[in-house]
C-alpha cells in the first residue's frame, strides 16, 4: 500500500508496559484485537518503556524485554511492513507531551484512578509522583497521533475516560486540536483472571508465575500451570460453571482462544470432568503459543530487522507526533525557537 493510502487510514493505538512477561491477558485483552482490527486501521503499536520505569526495574532486564516485547507483537501478527512499531523512548515528544498535559490534569481526577492506589499498595516502598501521573503520559501517547481508537483491557477504561476528558478539556480552553479517542474495549476476554487467584487479573507482573500463563512459556510449565490452576469443589462442567471465578476464567480463555462463545463451550463440556476440560485446554493453548514460539524465536535471531524496524518507525513517529506537539505549543502561547523577540 503507497504511504498516501496509509495517511488516510484511522488511527488505532495502544502500548503494553516492559515489565513482567507478556502474558495471556495481554494478549486476548489487547493484542488479539491490535491483529484483527490492523487492516482497516494505521496500527501505531508502542513498547511503553517510560510508563514500566514507574515500578523499579533492573536496566538489563529492561533493555532485554523492550526488544522481546517488539519481536512478541510481531509474532503475534502485527504487519511491520503496514503498521508503526516503536519504543516509546525513541520519541521524545511523548515526555514533552505529558509535561503539558500535566497541567491540564487536576489531582482530583488522578486521586480516583484505581490502578495508582492498586499499585501503591503494592509497591508501598516506592510511591513515586511518575506513579501518580502515569495517565497524563498515557494520555500524551494517545493524543500526540490524533488517534481514532484504543484497543485495550477492561483495566484501562478509567484511563481512556481521563485522555478523553483531557483532550476535550484542552480542545475546549483553545480551540480544536486533539482528536478526542474512542476505547475498543472486548465483550469477551478484557478481564483475564489469575489463575491461582481469580478474583484477581492476571497481571504479568504478579510475584508468583503460577498466577500468569506468559506467552513464552514452554508446552510442559503451560500444561502444568492449567493442571494447577483453581477451580471449586465441584468436579464436572455445569451452566453454573460460569458463576465460579476459577473455572468461569478458564472456560472464558478457551472460548477466546477457539474463538466460540462462552456458552458453547459449556455446552459442548457440559458433563464432563474438570480435568478433561483442563486437558483441552491445555492442548488449545499449546497449539496456540508453540507456532507463537517459533515466529518469535526466528524474529530474535534476525535482532538487525527488529532494530531497523523500531528505527524506521520511531523516525515516522517523531515526525507525526512533531505535528501535533507544535500546535500544541503555539495555542497555548509558548514563542516559536528562531523567532524575534
Ligand atoms: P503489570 O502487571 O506489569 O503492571 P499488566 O499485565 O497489568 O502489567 P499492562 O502493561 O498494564 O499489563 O497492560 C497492557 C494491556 O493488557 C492493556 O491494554 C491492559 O488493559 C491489558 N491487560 C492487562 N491485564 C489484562 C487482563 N488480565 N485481562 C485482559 N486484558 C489485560
Ligand atoms: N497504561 C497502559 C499502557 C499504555 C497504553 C498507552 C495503552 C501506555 N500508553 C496508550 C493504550 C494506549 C497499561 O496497560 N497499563
Amino acid at each position: 500500500m503507497s504511504e498516501s493510502q496509509k495517511d488516510k487510514k484511522p488511527i488505532l493505538l495502544s502500548g503494553i508496559q516492559p515489565s513482567g512477561h507478556l502474558a495471556l491477558g495481554n494478549y486476548v485483552g489487547a493484542m488479539r484485537n491490535w491483529v484483527n482490527l490492523q487492516e482497516d486501521y494505521l496500527g501505531i503499536f508502542i513498547v511503553v518503556d517510560m510508563h514500566a520505569i514507574t515500578v523499579r526495574q533492573k536496566p538489563a532486564d529492561l533493555r532485554n524485554r523492550c526488544l522481546s516485547f517488539a519481536a512478541q507483537y510481531l509474532a503475534a501478527g502485527i504487519d511491520p511492513e503496514e503498521n508503526i512499531i516503536f519504543i516509546q523512548s525513541h520519541v521524545p515528544q511523548h515526555a514533552e507531551l505529558a509535561w503539558i498535559l500535566n497541567c491540564y490534569t487536576y489531582m482530583g481526577e488522578l486521586n480516583r484512578m484505581t490502578q495508582f492506589k492498586d499499585k501503591s499498595k503494592r509497591h508501598n516502598d516506592n510511591i513515586n509522583a511518575g506513579l501518580y501521573s502515569y495517565p497524563a503520559l498515557m494520555a500524551a501517547d494517545i493524543l500526540l497521533y490524533q488517534s481514532d481508537l484504543v484497543p485495550v483491557g477492561a483495566d484501562q477504561k478509567q484511563h481512556l475516560e481521563l485522555t478523553r476528558d483531557i483532550a476535550n478539556r484542552f480542545n475546549n480552553t483553545y480551540s480544536p486540536t486533539f482528536k478526542v479517542p474512542k476505547p475498543f474495549i472486548p465483550k469477551a476476554g478484557a478481564r483475564i483472571m489469575s489463575l491461582q487467584e481469580p478474583e484477581k487479573k492476571m497481571s504479568k507482573s504478579d510475584s508468583n508465575a503460577n498466577n500468569y500463563i506468559a506467552l513464552l512459556d514452554p508446552p510442559d510449565v503451560l500444561r502444568r500451570k492449567i493442571k494447577r490452576a483453581v477451580t471449586d469443589s465441584a468436579r464436572e462442567i455445569t451452566p453454573d460453571s460460569l458463576q465460579n471465578p476459577g473455572i468461569g476464567n478458564l472456560l472464558t480463555i478457551f472460548s477466546t482462544l477457539n474463538d466460540l462463545d462462552v456458552n458453547e463451550v459449556v455446552n459442548r463440556f457440559a458433563g464432563q470432568q474438570y480435568s478433561v476440560f483442563k486437558g483441552e485446554l491445555a492442548d488449545s493453548l499449546v497449539a496456540f503459543l508453540e507456532p507463537f514460539q517459533q515466529r518469535y524465536n526466528k524474529i530474535m535471531d534476525e535482532k538487525g530487522y527488529l532494530t531497523s524496524i523500531l528505527d524506521e518507525s520511531a523516525q515516522r513517529a517523531r515526525y507525526m507526533a512533531s505535528k501535533t506537539l507544535s500546535k500544541v505549543y503555539r495555542k497555548i502561547g509558548f514563542v516559536a525557537p528562531g523567532r524575534p523577540r
